[in-house]
């Protein structure tokens, strides 16, 4: 069993309070951690620590120098790739395909790309004329928003924590992270390579814990935090908007989703129920941007859900190293509880089961974990929980629609505005639609294909503001406007 410590001032260090907390398996429920829990105190050393660097060492760097630095974490993180391979496997329990394909190789990139943008992209200027005659240049610089408090979540957790870490890094800023108490490992992984590859003191802290009256909470009130970005529940993200608005600190969210995809009759039919199987079962459904609700298009809708009910008792589950295995668990026991009462909730309220709807038989070493079939309902009206609210596990319900119009109403009803996936072999459809639906990211023929450049995050209760490219430079730096009399 590993022991886990906070990361504080370049320190791996047990909470002065001494508490701790257990990690589980979701494989097969064995304890795989213990957790040193942060205390008051111990978050107050780190937000003090990632204070005085972004006015020390780090904040003393040239552009340059930093970007060096960024450029050495991302080779580290790739020298150590097995290592955080191993980590996110033992956290997550999900299958090492989706480790070393997405989630560990998108962790490295973080950090390159938003240290290429810093250094590339210009800032404003304007020349003005004066009643003198003689003018004036005004010109922007960025500066550092200071230390920010990332908070992040447990479905893909090194991904999602990098996605704000190498930004806000590449800016000037420091950081102080609080992971999700049930991923703690490759973050605290991360405090590793930041010290072997020369990133001062200070910079990136991690401090383990929950979120209220915990970590999370300590850190979202602490009046050096300048500002906050977090990934994770709109209702989490209530709270601490709530936090942020004492000292007036900036927020980034990004949260919940219950994303439509769109199928029309004239999709290329294979890959369309090859998309919606990623996007609906990718993670065991963990995935913000999945797919929850589909829309299929009369024709076809019979022969979809057909071959949609193929793709997911097509599923193999098992252990993330086992290579026959190609489908993990849920993260934990109290995420099982909420998905099997989801789809208790789809049996009551009325739903023709087409696959699934409860929990696979297992082999004996593994029956503890936390399993649950891969679902498919049809037959729901659109007030149905299982249709409205963000389930967050394998699952979606399957609905015909007759129009376009009605389909992008259908869409747009909901609360969330998240991410959408369209399937059409008609490209003028596709602009047209994709152009009126309520969400911040549509993809067309495809799904979760990102190009670090755009911007990423969600309409609606799915988040505020963007973060992805220059978007990310927007939130951690504020521009300041030097005027010069000629
Ligand atoms: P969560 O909101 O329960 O927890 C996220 C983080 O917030 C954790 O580190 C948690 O400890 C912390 N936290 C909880 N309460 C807090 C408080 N009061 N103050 C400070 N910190 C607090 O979310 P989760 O269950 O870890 O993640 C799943 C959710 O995240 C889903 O809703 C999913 O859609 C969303 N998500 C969104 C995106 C996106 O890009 N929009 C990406 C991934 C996940
Ligand atoms: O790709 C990303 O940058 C990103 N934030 C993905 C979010 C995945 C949600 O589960």
């Amino acid at each position: 069993m590993q022991q886990i410590k906070n990361f504080i001032n370049g320190e791996f260090v047990d909470g002065i309070e001494g508490k701790t907390f257990d990690k589980y398996s979701p494989v097969d429920n064995n304890l795989i951690a213990r957790i040193s829990e942060a205390g008051k105190s111990d978050v107050d050393a780190a937000v003090r620590a990632a204070h005085a660097a972004r006015r020390g060492a780090w904040g003393a760097l040239t552009t340059d120098q930093r970007v060096d630095l960024l450029y050495g974490v991302a080779d580290e993180i790739t020298r150590r790739f097995e290592d955080f391979v191993a980590a996110e496997m033992a956290d997550t329990g999900q299958p090492r395909h989706v480790m070393t394909q997405v989630f560990i190789p998108r962790g490295a990139a973080n950090f390159k790309v938003f240290a290429d943008i810093i250094k590339n992209v210009p800032t404003e200027s304007f020349q003005m004329p004066t009643p003198d005659g003689r003018g004036a240049l005004n010109y922007g610089i960025r500066v550092p928003k200071g230390v920010i408090g990332v908070i992040s979540p447990w479905n893909a957790p090194f991904l999602l924590m990098t996605w704000k870490v190498g930004p806000a890094l590449a800016c000037g800023n420091t950081v102080v992270v609080k992971p999700s108490e049930e991923t703690p490992l490759t973050c605290t992984l991360l405090g590793e390579v930041m010290n072997s590859v020369g990133i001062p003191k200070g910079v990136f802290n991690v401090i383990h814990g929950f979120g209220p009256a915990s970590a999370g909470e300590y850190l979202t009130h602490h009046p050096l935090v300048d500002a906050i970005t977090f990934t994770g529940e709109t209702r989490t993200g209530t709270a601490i908007m709530k936090a942020a608005a004492e000292g007036m600190r900036d927020v980034s969210f990004e949260l919940g989703g219950k994303n439509a995809g769109i199928v029309f009759a004239d999709a290329d039919f294979d890959a369309a129920v090859e998309g919606i199987s990623r996007s609906s079962f990718l993670n065991s459904g963990q995935v913000c941007l999945g797919t929850e609700r589909v829309y299929v298009e009369r024709p076809i809708f019979e022969r979809f859900v057909q071959a949609l009910k193929a793709k997911a008792e097509g599923v193999k589950f098992g252990r993330p190293e086992d290579h026959h295995s190609n489908y993990g668990p849920l993260i934990s026991a109290e995420h099982k509880q909420k998905v099997l009462s989801y789809y208790a909730k789809a049996a009551a309220e009325g739903a023709t089961i087409i696959t699934g709807g409860g929990v696979p038989e297992m082999p004996a070493e593994l029956a503890a974990g936390h399993w649950v079939q891969p679902t498919i309902w049809t037959g729901l009206p659109e007030t149905a929980s299982v249709v409205r609210e963000e389930v967050f596990g394998p699952c979606c319900h399957i609905c015909p629609f007759d129009s376009e119009e009605q389909v992008i109403n259908l869409a747009n009803d909901n609360d969330y505005g998240l991410s959408t996936t369209i399937w059409t072999t008609n490209l003028a459809r596709a602009h047209r639609v994709a152009a009126r639906v309520e969400v911040g990211i549509t993809w067309i023929n495809s799904w979760f294909l990102r190009d670090l450049r755009t911007a990423f995050g969600g309409s609606k209760q799915s988040g505020i503001g963007r973060e992805g490219g220059v978007h990310s430079l927007e939130f951690y730096t504020e521009t300041r406007n030097i005027c010069v009399k000629l």
